[in-house]
């Protein structure tokens, strides 16, 4: 409880995206292939979380307009010009080595395993979305960034620059890593880098327009939580490569970010609903015990795992999943991002362009693109259609990987590839030109005024028995039987539960439907530093798209399984919460 609780109060201050940008580089040798011995040379350590701040002081008033056409995030940092760029016209440079875009194998990698973008411009290429960017700082000057941005419309809650509408890095300095500050820019150019203006390259949306809220730089939940549904009228998209920090632990949100991702999912957009799409995570293998990958999951952190968001694994240049990419029940798509080397291209400070990028921070913006396209194609999609959609059109590649389940959803796709569900990859990869496509004509399924829900819980009291020998224990099952509930048609389901453990990381926890499929909530890991992983006892929440257009009636099993000798517990109680249709 001691961990999970402080990390999430002082989850700002994390600064977060760095985590997830910086984290691949010490574990790209680790899952994928297997008994990699070859690692690469380890990443820098990470910097220590600051400690929790004292509660935010009142807003200051919005920084002055600039001087002189000079415009800088506070003193001692880089002044930039804001003078408007001039119109290029002409094709963009770095498109071909763009893999994500178009597979030709020109990195390496297998034809084809991209994002079939290339074929959904030929519908749209975005105009008419909005897509905002939330991150510590972002080049909104950066030349293939500016055409596309929505002039005064981004802010800044960097204290020494708030309300200013160029959320701005301080530093250009680079590391062996990259850009110090450079996380936000790399993220918007994926998303919506501007197309065909001899530039760079291209985002997924190129034609989209961006906004940009630096929430991350002011370790404040306050300020994400306001970022989140600011301008919610306008936004189509918020997009976050940040997550809790990839250390195995359960991590919860804070009640300002689920009070925030709410509004959004009701209000946002007249009724439609903001969509939220978010990094799956990079702790595919957060540290090695005794040799081997330990694996954080998307399904610990609590900013990944609600309701309203959509979060996206990372597949490489194969089609195969990232060694870093995390699992979850909560995936809903996967989309290409860096392998065993770092190599996706896209947007860096001073208006420049890098060939390095990764990670789920890298995969996540390019669904965002995506997102704006279907948005663009189709506008009056809801925030849930959106994730009905990709999880319907999306793209299995690794047929013969045996995490691939199969799934009782309607495949939308034109070749009718049969849906399934892993929870390595959600339902695929995203597929643009497939997701257009069935946004053209997809009947909504309503927002949230028509989105209906059924709860029940369960008290447990039963001890859990230590495990014998590692890696088998004594499954404690506990059921709960829905009846009379009129969801036909699951889109989501949270589970809580609650147990009293000395070691929360020895816990298997699996959830079984009345359709005998089943989500794989939590695994055994060692976490190290003596955190024991987080805790259960204040409830943690997990989320799953598993049961996607399950029936909800009937027999529902949690199954908990202590799997490591020396620490056991109780498992108390668990609670329901199904969403659908
Ligand atoms: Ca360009
Ligand atoms: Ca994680
Ligand atoms: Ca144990």
């Amino acid at each position: 409880m001691r961990a999970s609780l402080r990390r999430s109060t002082s989850f700002s201050g994390l600064a977060p995206a760095v985590v997830l940008a910086a984290a691949l580089a010490g574990l790209a040798g680790c899952g994928g292939g297997g008994g990699s011995t070859a690692a690469p040379a380890p990443a820098p350590t990470p910097a220590p979380a600051p400690a929790p701040g004292p509660a935010p002081a009142p807003a200051p008033a919005p920084a002055p307009a600039p001087v002189n056409g000079k415009v800088s995030v506070g003193p001692g940092c880089v002044e930039y010009s804001i003078v408007a760029p001039a119109a290029l016209a002409g094709a963009d440079p770095l498109l071909a080595q763009q893999w994500h875009l178009t597979n030709t194998g020109q990195s390496g990698g297998s034809p084809g395993e991209d994002l079939r973008v290339t074929d959904a411009w030929a519908f749209t290429k975005g105009a008419g979305a909005r897509i905002a960017v939330i991150d510590d700082a972002i080049e909104v000057t950066h030349p293939d960034l500016r055409p596309n941005l929505v002039e005064g419309a981004s802010f800044s809650y960097r204290p020494s620059n708030y309300g200013s509408v160029w959320p701005l890095p301080c530093s250009t300095a680079s590391t062996a890593s990259g850009p110090i500050e450079g996380h936000g820019t790399a993220v918007a150019g994926l998303a919506a880098a501007r197309d065909g203006n001899a530039l760079a390259g291209s985002g997924v949306a190129p034609r989209a327009s961006l906004v940009a809220f630096d929430a991350l730089s002011s370790n404040s939940d306050v300020d994400i939580a306001d970022a989140l549904k600011r301008d919610g009228s306008a936004v189509g998209v918020y997009h976050n490569s940040w997550g809790s920090p990839d250390d195995g632990g359960l991590h919860a949100a804070d009640t300002l970010f689920l009070d925030a991702l709410t509004t959004g999912i009701t209000s946002g957009r007249a009724g439609k609903g903001s969509v939220y799409v978010f990094s799956g995570g990079n702790g595919g293998c957060f540290r090695r015990a005794a040799g081997v990958c330990q694996e954080d999951n998307s399904n610990y952190d609590g900013y990944v795992n609600r309701l309203g968001v959509i979060a996206v694994c990372a597949v490489d240049h194969a089609g195969a999943p990232a060694s870093y990419s995390e699992p979850g029940a909560n995936l809903t798509v996967c989309a290409p991002s860096s392998g065993n080397v770092s190599n996706v291209v896209t947007t860096s400070l001073l208006g420049g362009t890098r060939t390095d990028f990764s990670g789920t921070s890298a995969s996540a913006p390019m669904v965002s693109g995506v997102v704006a396209l279907m948005l663009a194609a189709n506008p009056n999609l809801t925030w849930r259609d959106v994730r009905l959609i990709l999880a319907s059109t999306a793209r299995r590649t690794v047929l013969g990987d045996t995490s691939w389940e199969s799934s009782v959803l309607t495949s939308r796709r034109s070749d009718a590839q049969p849906r399934a569900f892993s929870h390595r990859y959600g339902f695929g990869v995203a597929d643009a030109k497939e997701a257009v496509l069935t946004a053209q004509s997809w009947t909504s399924v309503g927002g949230s005024a028509t989105l209906r829900t059924c709860t029940a819980s369960a008290t447990v009291n039963q001890t859990l028995p230590d495990s014998l020998v590692q890696g088998s224990g004594t499954t404690v099952p506990s059921t709960i039987a829905i009846t009379g509930c009129a969801i036909s048609q699951i889109e989501f389901v949270e589970v809580t539960l609650t147990a009293t453990h000395s070691y929360a990381g020895d816990l298997q926890v699996r959830l079984a439907s009345p359709s005998t499929t089943t989500s794989q909530l939590a695994d055994r890991r060692a976490c190290g530093g003596g955190t024991g992983c987080g805790s259960y006892a204040a409830g943690h929440v997990f989320g799953s798209l598993r049961h996607l257009d399950e029936a909800a009636n009937g027999t529902w099993r949690l199954d908990l399984t202590d799997l490591a000798p020396g620490d056991q517990g109780t498992f108390d109680s668990w609670s329901i919460k199904i969403h659908g249709r």
